[in-house]
Order: C-alpha cells, then structure tokens, then sequence
C-alpha cells in the first residue's frame, strides 16, 4: 500500500512503514501486523542511518522517537536481546547511546530509536510512541 516505502535497495530490500499514532509496546505489535507486517529488524549500521534519516525527513511529521522490535531480558546487570518479529535474528549489531540499556526503574524491557541521532534506548514497553513496521 502507499504507506509503505523501500529506501535504498542497495541496504535492504525491505519495506518499511512510519506510523503516525501513539501505541504502546503491545498494541505497536498488533498495529504492524494488521499492516501485513511486523516491527522492524535492523541488521546492519546502513540500515539503521538509513532509517534514521528517513524518519527525519518524513513530509507533514514531526520528528519522533519509535519503537523497534527489539526487546531486552534484564538480568541483573546483564541481558539478552531478542529481535521479537524472528527470535533467530543475529543480535550482533546494536547502537544503543552510550549508557543505554540501563534499564531504569527496573522497568525498561523495549526498545526504541532516538530521533535526535538515531541511537538506541530501552523504555518501559507501557510508553507510547510511533513505530517503525516493516514487511
Ligand atoms: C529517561 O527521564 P528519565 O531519566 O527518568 C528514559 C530512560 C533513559 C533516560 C536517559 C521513561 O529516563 O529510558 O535511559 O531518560 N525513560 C523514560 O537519561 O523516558
Ligand atoms: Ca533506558
């Protein structure tokens, strides 16, 4: 459909959507998938300032943080990844800021992009925010 656009096909073959309303972590899953899709995986640098600077640029939106298919299990001061949509996916590449995960409040187990340099952060997956679906 026209909500959904490739960007550079020499990074991703990929089709990506920008949500324009507020979910929190559980309705974002539902709202990609009623889409025919699921939230996005990034799997490489290129694909992530690829993203970034698309979310950037959207016409007749603002700039906004949104929810990746990233989630994380706190253990103590360590954890493990999981890209939700293929639990298979390698979780070698990340970009969270420096500090992040930090897991504040004990209750940070979703992960979102930053809209001010496209770095990573773990949020309580209660918050609402935009997303990124892709298919
Ligand atoms: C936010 O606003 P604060 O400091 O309580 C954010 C955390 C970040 C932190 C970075 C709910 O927490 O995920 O790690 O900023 N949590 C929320 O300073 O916004
Ligand atoms: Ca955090």
């Amino acid at each position: 459909g026209p909500n959904w656009v490739t960007l550079n096909t020499s990074i991703s073959d990929k089709c990506y959507h920008f949500s324009k309303n507020d979910k929190n972590y559980a309705k974002t899953v539902q709202y990609c998938d009623k889409k025919g899709g699921t939230l996005v995986i990034i799997g490489s640098e290129a694909e992530n300032n690829m993203l970034w600077l698309a979310m950037k640029d959207l016409r007749g939106n603002t700039n906004n943080n949104r929810w990746l298919g990233l989630m994380l299990e706190h253990s103590g001061s360590s954890y493990t990844l999981e890209w939700i949509p293929d639990p298979t996916a390698p979780t070698t590449y990340t970009n969270f800021f420096p500090g992040e995960p930090n897991n504040n409040n004990n209750n940070e187990e979703c992960v979102q992009m930053l809209k001010a340099d496209g770095k990573w952060n773990d949020m309580p997956c209660s918050k609402t925010q935009k997303c990124i679906c892709q298919r």
